[in-house]
């Protein structure tokens, strides 16, 4: 795939990272999230035959990401998961080296200073990024709808309209507790865009909810070879310095 030597620059912000529980700093500054999540601005799910991403229209202030370490708005335009071939692996971010079998990606950028994704994606202050920990237990009511529209968009590159989705529903009970570092995309371009803000709490999905996101396929329905979309994370990064903070102690 992508993840040739080539591919990975030498950067020194790089991500996803091991977060060392002991190593991180209680920040009291660090306010609580607000998110503000307008369920309308949701528009369609595709499959770009890396992960699935729930795209949201992004032309105007309607679902934003403020507080926390930020102190700017953030717009949201899409979310996305990153998942395992089982329950044992899957998440790109651990906590003391423990893995979870998913983690979801919220990705939003800075409206206050850029005016488009594609340029806010190559600025140091440009993208926010929430990242919340999937584990495998009771079924997740409000996931179940995003589960039942995937059968539709199997193969890569199929899109089928997706409307009136609240992500707010996929956050943890308690938003106040999380970790944040300075880091990447975990994709090319690989840019050392985002805030990363990790939710400390995890939710829940059952198993066969996460069988599901294993359906479907890296590959298009061309293909003579189809390949389960699994495994869609990339390895762990150097923390090089850096220091990942906490808003809870
Ligand atoms: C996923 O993560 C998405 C893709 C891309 C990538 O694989 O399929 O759309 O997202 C914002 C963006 O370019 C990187 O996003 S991430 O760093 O949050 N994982
Ligand atoms: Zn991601």
């Amino acid at each position: 795939m992508w993840q040739g030597p080539l591919a990975v620059p030498g950067g020194d912000r790089q991500s996803p990272i091991d977060i060392v529980v002991r190593k991180s700093v209680f920040d009291s500054k660090l306010k609580p999230l607000e998110t503000e999540y307008d369920p309308q601005t949701c528009q369609q799910i595709w499959n770009n035959g890396y992960s699935f991403l729930v795209e949201y229209d992004d032309t105007t202030d309607k679902s934003t990401l403020k507080g926390g370490p930020l102190q700017d708005k953030f717009r949201l335009c899409q979310f996305h998961f990153h998942w395992g071939e089982s329950n044992a692996w899957g998440s790109e971010h651990t906590v003391d080296r423990r893995l979870f079998p998913a983690e979801l990606h919220l990705v939003h950028w800075n409206s206050d200073k850029y005016s488009l994704f594609e340029e806010a994606v190559m600025e140091d202050n440009g993208l926010a990024v929430i990242g919340v920990f999937l584990k495998v237990g009771k079924r997740h009511e409000g996931l179940q709808k995003l589960v039942d529209a995937l059968p539709a968009i199997r193969h890569k590159d199929s899109i089928v309209e997706f409307t009136r989705f609240d992500p707010g529903c996929l956050l943890p009970a308690n938003t106040d507790d999380y970790w944040t570092y300075h880091g990447s995309l975990t994709t090319p371009p690989l840019t050392e865009s985002v805030t990363w803000i990790v939710m400390k709490q995890h939710i829940e999905v059952s198993h066969d909810q996460l069988a599901v996101f294993r359906s479907l396929l890296f590959t298009s329905a061309e293909e003579e070879v189809q390949k389960s979309m699994v495994n869609n994370f990339r390895v762990q990064q150097p923390l090089r310095g850096r220091t990942v903070r906490s808003s809870f102690t």
